[in-house]
């Protein structure tokens, strides 16, 4: 059997649907990690042993692969350690400094397939920034797809890890490769989840309250909205920045603090991922963002940390 593990994300459903269709593959298997999870839970470990032939897609866990035992493909375009493992064929751009947009593309060029799948999952991981790109707009014109529907496809597909449903995730591939593009438009298990999606983050956004030209939330929600949130109040409502809470998430609580360019200037978010991974959460980041996921009992003193930097 050929197993292959990919991201949850569009890029990695599509990714997996590329290869699948390159290669002719029957009788495979296709599998996601758990949501939110950078490794390989015992689900996977356990399949791995029945494979013959594994292949990981758009997932960036090189430690992970260093311990498989069984031939290997693994494809990429995240910046990652070169794998030692001799059983492992590491396909990535990146180790040659050379930046791809997304895994869809190194699939497509590996393989000489290129079509609708390979723009969605540009499309997937850089948004807009993906309709400066000519591969994108050619192969969108020739699937007769619009922008608006490219972004809707996105939505739709990412629909399933957002409400963290890792066999819908998995199920995904099977769509795609059964059917038409433009049919998943009207998928009407995706078309529901993409609307709780929206009302949900709607609900969040409508209870902002402003401290000091920052917004602050604070809601419970299943979904995996946060981020989305924190961006929809700084992109689009103009905030100086966005502290959300997400104070029950499968038992955990999410904290996302996103801020303005401008502000970025004036915020070191280096020192408070540093202040928060000090409190014991699980935190990481970059110039102007900050996550955090924690036990419910910390989430107030990684408040306390984040409001000494509101000015
Ligand atoms: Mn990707």
């Amino acid at each position: 059997m050929h197993l292959i593990i990919h991201h949850w994300d569009t890029d990695g459903i599509t990714s997996t649907a590329l290869l699948v269709k390159a290669l002719k593959l029957d009788g495979f298997m296709n599998m996601t990690a758990p949501i939110g999870e950078f490794r390989f839970d015992e689900r996977i470990w356990k399949a791995i042993e029945t494979a013959e032939r594994l292949y990981v897609l758009d997932f960036n866990v090189p430690g992970e692969v260093e311990r498989v035992r069984i031939p290997t493909l693994f494809i990429d375009h995240h910046n990652q350690s070169r794998i030692k493992n001799p059983l492992v064929e590491q396909i990535n751009p990146s180790l040659e400094d050379r930046y791809y947009p997304s895994c869809s593309l190194v699939v497509s060029e590996r393989f000489g397939l290129f079509n609708a799948w390979t723009a969605l999952g540009i499309v997937g991981d850089i948004g807009e920034k993906a309709f400066e790109l000519k591969v994108v707009n050619g192969l969108l014109k020739k699937e007769g797809l619009s922008r608006a529907e490219a972004l809707r496809l996105v939505e739709l597909i990412d629909s399933n890890y957002i409400v963290m449903e890792r066999e819908a995730v998995e199920e995904a591939v099977k769509v795609l490769l059964e059917g038409e593009v433009r049919e998943l438009l009207e998928h009407e298990p995706w078309v529901r989840k993409a609307e709780s999606i929206r009302e949900a983050i709607e609900r969040v956004v409508s209870s902002v309250e402003e401290r000091n030209g920052f917004a602050f939330v604070e809601f419970e929600s299943p979904f995996n909205i946060i981020s989305k949130v924190a961006r929809k109040l700084v992109w689009e409502l103009n905030y100086r920045g966005a502290i959300a809470v997400n104070r029950d998430f499968h038992g955990k609580a999410q904290l996302y603090f996103r801020i303005s360019p401008r502000e970025a200037e004036r915020i070191d978010m280096g020192e408070v991922i540093a202040r928060l991974k000090g409190l014991g959460t699980n935190s990481g980041g970059k110039r102007e963002v900050v996550g955090c996921v924690c036990d419910g009992d910390k989430i107030d003193d990684a408040l306390k940390i984040i409001e000494e930097y509101l000015g």
